[in-house]
């Protein structure tokens, strides 16, 4: 069945690349080569998502260069592979020195705990790689049609709960790794080590119908946002132990404007299965959406269509006849919030962990503010582990008692604020302007300054304590998960967002459309009388997007 298509209309383009490419070769080798221009083949740009990579072109340039009749200003944006977002000092390091080597001398931390590096050109993108390679990194599989990062909860080095959590992410994420060489030979080694064809036992020749993605949650934070992925895992605990996870299938952010046919969706629990079994699940859930996924539309080609078109009844009998183990009754779990666990905690083992705030996570040096510097001198000093928080904060992990007061000095020196407003903590924006070649409008350049003005309004009426997740995306595409917000932000035009209102606060539930086409004024016209209902009318413990669902706003 692998490499069968069971679709009988006709297959989108992607499906034909995908087929002649040579397991994910095309002619990307020889493209990257090409000095004549900085992009590469339309083909390739496909491909080279496989392996973690996107050709992109400044935005912000477009104009100027085009009526200059230059060439767009092509680089490379490379998106690692790190599964639960965990790195070593050594590693961060690298990581530092090549955003600045070989990028745009900022590092980007995603909403699925990975790092982007933009602005690599075309020469510099193979030294790039190698480096990443050079401290067992890689970015295989961090796009395209395949599994992505594995997200998870952390952190595995403040208690057993969570390092099980962690290592079942690397065990999914290992077992769902596509089998091919041409990572390692396009870019690492310069020629094919395999001489064998190869074959891709899980996805098969034509991989799946789009991209797929895994979360994994410890209870009761819903950090991972277990409910916007394809496949997610909520850990069972008992006695201190993880006993298991329960499955959520069919959970999807993606939409486009005016298409009807796409939308977002939250994802629902089909069951329960054992630690050791979460792979092998994943296995079943990804083969199924490889045989039954959408090939012909890619816009209707993620699991939760393949879902929807078919039921969850189907689906889920389907699954467990792939599986040896089936899945068991789902058992009973509580989220509170969706946020990281910010700031200071301690460890089993006594060490002290810091979350810490990075605005949309972009770890940059900018005026006073030089969080980049301080974290080289940070991993340089210290015995400290990094990791990636799926809100786009950044965890320093195993500090001493020493460490945690010299890192907090470092981290003053250099002009870094640990905390922030408890709706800053609380907000994301995607990447968008001017890297994203998909963006509408504005998002990460522009949400900081927003946040300021709600945070004026909140103060207002006695909020400023309330925790209000806020997100923003440039378009409806959804990366920083919007749609699960309590108050979501979706770029439609320059300068112009949906406004969607009464997400659930622990991100069980999708937001509905408020306001369409909405500029600044607007939004914040329709926020401030509904900050001071929110205030006066709220029920005890009541949330915002639960408020305004209540009172019939969204
Ligand atoms: Fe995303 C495409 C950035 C998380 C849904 N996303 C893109 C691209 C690569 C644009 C492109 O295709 O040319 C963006 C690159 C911008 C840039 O310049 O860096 C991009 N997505 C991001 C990141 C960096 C946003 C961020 O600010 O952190 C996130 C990287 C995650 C990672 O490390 O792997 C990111 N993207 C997400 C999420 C959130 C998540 O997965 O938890 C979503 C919504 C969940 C989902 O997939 O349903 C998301 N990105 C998309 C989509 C819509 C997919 C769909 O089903 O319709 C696209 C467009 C596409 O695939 O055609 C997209
Ligand atoms: Fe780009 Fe849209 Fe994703 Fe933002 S949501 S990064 S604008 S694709």
């Amino acid at each position: 069945m692998t490499d069968t298509v069971k679709n009988t209309v006709k297959l989108a383009h992607n499906e034909t690349i995908k087929t002649n490419s040579r397991y994910l070769r095309g002619t990307l080798a020889e493209g990257l080569s090409e000095v004549a221009t900085g992009a590469i083949s339309d083909d390739d740009q496909q491909l080279i998502k496989f392996h973690g990579i996107y050709l992109q072109d400044d935005r912000d340039l477009r104009a100027e260069r085009a009526k200059r009749k230059l060439d767009k200003a092509y680089s490379f944006m490379a998106r690692l592979r790190v599964p639960g977002g965990v790195l070593s000092a050594q590693q961060y390091l690298a990581m530092d020195k090549l955003a600045d080597e070989r990028g745009n001398h900022t590092l980007r931390l995603t909403t699925r705990q990975s790092i982007q590096f933009h602005g690599v050109i075309k020469s510099n993108l193979r030294p790039a790689l190698r480096q990443i390679d050079s401290v067992l990194l890689d970015t295989i599989a961090a796009c395209g049609d395949v599994n992505r990062n594995v997200m998870c909860t952390p952190n595995e080095f403040v208690s057993p709960i969570y390092a099980t959590a962690e290592q079942t992410a690397r065990d999914i994420s290992n077992h769902l790794l596509p089998h091919s060489n041409a990572w390692r030979e396009i870019f690492i080694d310069g020629e094919q080590v395999t001489k064998e064809p190869e074959n891709e036992p899980i996805y098969g020749l034509t991989y799946l119908p789009r991209k797929f993605k895994i979360a994994i949650a410890v209870p009761p934070q819903n950090d991972t946002d277990v409910f916007a992925h394809d496949l997610s895992y909520i850990a069972i605990v008992e006695n201190d132990v993880v006993i298991g996870y329960n499955v959520v299938v069919g959970g999807g952010m993606g939409a486009t404007h005016g298409d009807a046919e796409t939308y977002p969706l939250v994802g629902r629990v089909i069951g329960f299965c054992t630690v050791a079994n979460a792979p092998l699940v994943a296995e079943a859930v990804v083969t199924t959406q490889r045989d039954y996924g959408n090939r012909s539309n890619r816009r209707r080609a993620r699991l939760k269509y393949t879902i929807e078109d078919r039921g969850i009844e189907w689906f889920s009998a389907e699954v467990n006849n792939r599986l040896a183990t089936k899945l068991e009754p789902a058992r009973p779990y509580k989220f509170t919030g969706n946020g990281d666990r910010m700031g200071w905690e301690t460890g089993v083992d006594d060490r002290h962990h810091l979350t810490l705030f990075v605005e949309n996570g972009r770890v940059a040096d900018i005026g006073t503010w030089r969080l980049k510097s301080a974290l080289v001198q940070i991993a340089k000093s210290h015995d400290v582990s990094f990791i990636i928080s799926p809100n786009q904060n950044l965890i320093i992990a195993r500090a001493t008692d020493i460490a945690r007061k010299d890192i907090e000095a470092t981290l003053a020196d250099h002009g870094v604020p640990l905390r922030a407003s408890v709706l800053r903590e609380s907000a994301m924006a995607c990447v968008a302007l001017p890297t994203c070649a998909l963006a509408l409008t504005e998002s990460e350049r522009y949400l900081p300054s927003l946040i300021t003005k709600f945070d004026a309004l909140l103060a207002e009426n006695g909020l400023d304590k309330q925790s209000i997740t806020v997100r923003m995306t440039g378009c409806p595409n959804g990366c920083a998960r919007p749609y699960i917000a309590e108050i979501g932000m979706v770029g439609r035009n320059p300068g112009k967002y949906n406004l969607h209102l009464g997400g659930a606060h622990d991100g069980s539930r999708v937001a509905r459309l408020v306001k369409e086409d909405a500029d600044e004024q607007t939004i914040l016209d329709t926020l401030a009388p509904l900050f001071a209902g929110y205030a006066k009318n709220r029920n005890k413990d009541e949330y915002f997007g639960d408020f305004c669902l209540r009172t019939g706003v969204a």
